[in-house]
This record gives C-alpha cells, structure tokens and sequence, in this order.
C-alpha cells in the first residue's frame, strides 16, 4: 500500500501528524529493472547569472571545474527560474509554483515556505534517501519551518535571504544549533557536503549543496579581487567573478571526492542557479539580470550528469524549469509525490535521457513584485518562440535578446498570451493573503522566540508596502506625504540589527501575528535600544484583552540592543495578534525596538532564538 510521509521526524508530534495519501508516479522505462537508486547531488549557486561561467562565452571568469561538469552532462540551455531567490528555492523544493505555496517575498516574513507544503526532500527521504542540505535554504525564518523540519536529516543552513559574514559565518545552524566555524563559507558548506558523502556512500543520499555566493555582500578573497581586477574588470564585478571561482574549485573538490569514493557511476549531479546574475562585465547577449523577467534574469545555467545515462556534452534548447526538478528527481529515486497537491512541474528525464527533444511545457510564468502579485508585477509567459514581458512581446527565436518590442505587429499573439497570464495569476493566487504567517510561540523547538521587526505590521500594513528605510550606508529614504514623526519605520541596519524605530505619539502601535502552541503565562521582554535623553518613555503591549505596561530604560546608545524583562502574560492558544503601543513618548523616539522576545514559563527544552 501507499506508505505515508511525515513532515519531519523532530516535528511529527509537535504539529499535525501529515498522513497522505500518494500516488505513484510512474517509473520511467529507464529505470526498469535499475537495481540500485543513484545518489543526488544538486548544487545550486545564488545569483550566478547564465554568463557567469567560461562555457557560456565569459573570456574572464575562470570555472573550469563547472565547465568540464557541463562537458560531462546533458546542457539544458533554456532552464528556466524565477527573478529572485526565495521563489525559485520554493519551486525546487515543491515542483509548486512559488504564488501557490504561501510563499510571496524574499524578505519581511514573505519568505516562508507554508507547513501543507511536502518538500523534496520528505518525498526522497520516503523513497529511501539520506537527506542533506548544506548551505542557504531562505524559506522560513522560524524553527518550525527550518529544513531540518522539513525533510533533511543533515543540516548545516542560514535560514535568510542573505547573510553579513562569509569568514567565520555567525549564521550557521547545524541541525537546528548554532555552530562556530572557522574559514569562508563556501569552504565551510563544501567540507560539510564533503563529510556527508563520504558517510552516506553506502546509502543512496541527497545532497542539496545551496551556496550563497555570488551574492552580496561579496566578500572575497584579495587575491582573486585582484586578479580579475588586474584583467580590467571592474571592482564588484571582479569581486562576483572571485567568488564564483572559488565556488567553482569547491565543487571540483567535491566532485573529485565523489570520483574518487567510486561514486561517479551511481550519482546524478545537478548544476544550477537560483536567479538570473549581477554582474555586467559580460551578459551574453541577454537582457536583464537578477529581479527582472527578461531572459538575464530567468534563464539560468543547468547541467545534468549521469554517467551511462545522460549522453555527455549534449546540448537541447527544449526549455525546462526549476519546478521540473522534483518529479524528475522523483523520477529517478523511484519515489512518490504527494497526491494531494498539484503540481505545476513535469519531470525532464525523458528530456535528459534523450528519449525526446520536446519540452513538457507549453508556457513557462515568471513573476516577481515585492509586494502582492498582480497584472502590474513584472510578469512574463513565454512559449518555445514568443514570450511576452508585462506589454511587450519578443520573438524569443529571431531575438533573444528581447530587443525588438513587436505588440504592435502581433495583437493577436500579444492578447492572447496576455490572456493566459491573467488566468494563470488567478489560479496559482486564489485564496492567498500574502502576508506573514503567524510566528510559532512556545514552539519548544524555539523557545523563547523572537518577533523580527520585518515581520510587524505597521498602521495595519505590513513593512515591506509601509516605507523602509536603511541605517545605513543609504541614507533614509523619504517617508512619503507622511512627516517622520507621524509613523513607526522599519530600518533596515543588518539582519541582526534591524529596528523599529519613529515611535511618537501616543496611540501609535506595530504588531505581529503569533501562534501560541499553549495557553498559559509567558515571559515577555523587548530588546532594544534608548539614548539617555529619549529614556523614560511608556509602552503597553497587548494581547487578546490583556496589557503589559513597561517604561523605557536607557542603554549604553542607541545602536546597544539589550533585553528588558517587561512581565508575564496570559497568552491564549492558538493564532492572535501582539501589538506594542506608545502610551508616552518624551523624548526624540521611544526606543530602537530590535525584538520582542516571548518564552513559556515552563521548563524550557534546549533551543535557541532565532537570532
Ligand atoms: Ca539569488
């Protein structure tokens, strides 16, 4: 009978049971017969653009290891992602269209992937696998949500969209635990990824290597900065170039490991990226780059090796998708997806195997918008020849480039596509509220929890549609036709040291959505920071009909965030709303609010904060 898959084994008797009902895939021909699985390796780097590597005509960059990779693998040369991170990573993990798994932003809690959702890895650790993930996950801030909850059995991730330090990366949890490392974190996750294959190479295993670079903040090494800089490259482009080769000398690193564990034969690596690139130096011919719909900022780079099974140094143009990887994977593990959710990939491997030259898709979507999806987002939906980019339409096949707008010659195609957009967007959003989901509280996997100050909702909108401004190094950004003074503001200084701030006249409140796993009294305190002269100020905070009231102390400045016990509350079960208010504020600002902090009052198990 159908086996049933569980959300993850620390999580099972903390949230619902998730018992399913599955269906089968369908085995493909190939496998018939095929008495062993083959391991999984899928890499995947983070603002890599489809330039970005020798192979694809870059006479900088050096990436010889990727470039023998794609020598020994099947190319899809039109593989398909969204314009940026998070969206991309949900599709990987469900084959589900980003808009359909609750997830909508890359940041101010957007960036959540919703508990109904079944991940890769759950589906592949059920059809047997060892499952690990080394690297960047960004799909939920919380422990609740965090991949160790969600399918992988090894875990050495950061949770965000980003993170500030690449030496000694502070970030880093190691299945749920924060962890000290020493080196840069691209030689940390490749040793960590390494240190899991050799201790699984007698068990099919998945490994999901997410590096983080060439992201921001592009902390490199001098020597490769210089090198590319002394080929006449400029300065942040040198600097996305370096990381990129030293990513690149990882990868052979563990791709030499796998050679020479006697792997090769039985492993299928995967090679991708999860946005379009950054870097201008070089592009390919290609229009836009990472956050657009054009092809710089969807198509990316992807190779699929399998030795005796994928014909070496093939090249297709038949497009495919990241949403495609989870039932190909499926495929290939002779796993189950779940039956009750659709999903919108289909798997590549009679693409890879050659036993067609076709694409599955008929359309391909992309849309990204920092705030609600809607016909004013940038969107696109491309065919195999004409795609159309929010009101203009290319010829991708006479104009790759997307140069020539030809709406006006092609009403019909132009209106026609337009349609299908619009009908998609109704479906993959329907009964989607595109606001945070409700922070875990007394979740004993995190306990206490900190409320972030990007997740608060600020005069009943949340940050990311209310102005942001950043600390720094950006001055602050105009607060529109309201004065300062009239509004909380969420400033952005790093992911540690984020804060409301602008808190003024009485009666002004931000709030979080929480979810409180049990009634009963908790301890509250906010973390913040106060200048000597601001101090002395009056805060309630209110939940379900009880308040807290506390007063403002003084920290060593503004920027020194300290935690204040504010008191117990009473918390009732179950989803509620935490709102902080001003009752007085004399001075310039309340305070720097940078968290407010909730735990049970019973015996805590070991956890940690979020930060
Ligand atoms: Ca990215």
């Amino acid at each position: 009978m159908v086996p049933s898959l569980h959300s993850g084994a620390g999580e099972a008797t903390q949230l619902r049971p998730t018992t399913l009902a599955l269906a089968a895939l369908g085995i493909g021909s190939l496998l018939a017969g095929a008495e062993t699985k083959p391991n999984i390796v899928l890499i995947v780097t983070d603002d890599q653009g489809w330039w970005d590597l020798g192979i694809h005509g870059n006479q900088e960059i050096d990436t010889p290891n990727l470039d023998r990779l794609a020598a020994e693998s099947v190319e899809l040369t039109r593989f398909y992602v969204q314009p940026v991170c998070a969206p991309t990573r949900a599709g990987l993990m469900t084959g589900r269209h980003y808009l359909r798994t609750g997830l909508y932003n890359t940041r101010f809690g957007g960036d959540t992937l919703h508990l109904g959702e079944h991940t890769l890895a759950e589906a592949l650790r059920q059809a047997g696998y060892r499952t690990g993930i080394f690297g960047k996950w960004h799909l939920g801030e919380y422990r609740r949500f965090h991949p160790d909850q969600r399918g992988f059995d090894e875990s050495v991730f950061f949770s965000a969209g980003h993170t500030e330090r690449y030496w000694e990366p502070d970030a880093l949890l190691n299945d749920g635990r924060p962890i000290s490392v020493r080196g840069h974190i691209t030689d940390v996750l490749t040793d960590a990824a390494s240190t899991f294959v050799r201790a699984n190479r007698d068990q099919p295993f998945f490994l999901y290597l997410a590096y983080n670079v060439p992201h921001s903040p592009l902390l490199v090494r001098d020597a490769l900065h210089e090198k590319y800089r002394a080929m006449g490259v400029a300065s942040n482009d040198a600097r996305i170039y370096g990381l990129v080769e030293q990513c690149d000398a990882a990868i052979g690193r563990l791709l030499g490991l796998i050679d020479s564990s006697g792997l090769r034969q039985d492993t299928v690596v995967l090679f991708m990226s999860d946005n379009g690139g950054v870097s201008r130096h070089y592009r390919a011919g290609l229009r836009g780059g990472k956050a657009s719909v054009y092809e710089g900022g969807v198509r990316s780079p992807f190779f699929a090796r399998w030795p005796g099974r994928f014909e070496p140094g093939r090249k297709t143009g038949a497009r495919g998708s990241h949403l495609d990887l989870f039932p190909t994977l499926l495929e290939i593990a002779g796993g189950v997806a779940p039956s009750d959710v659709a999903l919108d990939g289909k798997s590549l491997l009679p693409l890879l195997t050659g036993e067609t030259d076709e694409s599955p898709h008929e359309r391909l979507f992309h849309i990204w918008d920092r705030h609600a999806p809607s016909m004013e987002s940038r969107w696109a939906v491309a065919g195999p020849r004409y795609k159309l980019v929010g009101r203009e339409l290319y010829d991708l096949e006479a104009d790759p480039g997307e140069q020539r707008d030809i709406a006006a010659t092609e009403p019909e195609v132009a209106a026609a596509l337009r349609q299908e957009f619009t009908e998609w967007l109704a479906d993959v959003t329907a009964g989607k509220a595109f606001e945070p989901v409700a922070i875990p509280v007394g979740n004993k996997l995190e306990d206490p929890v900190d409320l972030l100050p990007s997740w608060a909702r600020h005069k009943g909108q949340h940050a990311s549609v209310t102005q942001m401004r950043h600390r720094d190094p950006a001055p602050p950004a105009p607060l529109g036709n309201r004065p300062v003074e009239e509004s909380t503001v969420y400033t952005f200084g790093g992911y540690y040291w984020d804060t409301i701030e602008g808190w003024k006249e009485p009666g002004e409140s931000v709030a979080w959505k929480i979810d409180v796993a049990e009634a009963g009294e908790y301890e509250v305190s906010l973390v913040y920071g106060c200048d000597l002269d601001d101090a002395g100020g009056k805060f309630a905070i209110s939940v379900a009909g009880s308040e807290l009231r506390g007063t403002v102390l003084p920290t060593p400045g503004r920027t020194f965030f300290e935690p204040h016990r504010v008191g117990t509350m009473q918390l009732p079960e179950g989803v509620t709303e935490l709102r902080v208010r001003v009752i007085e504020s004399p001075g310039s600002d309340l305070m720097a609010l940078n968290r407010v902090r909730i735990g049970s009052k019973r015996p805590a198990s070991p956890g940690s904060p979020s930060r």
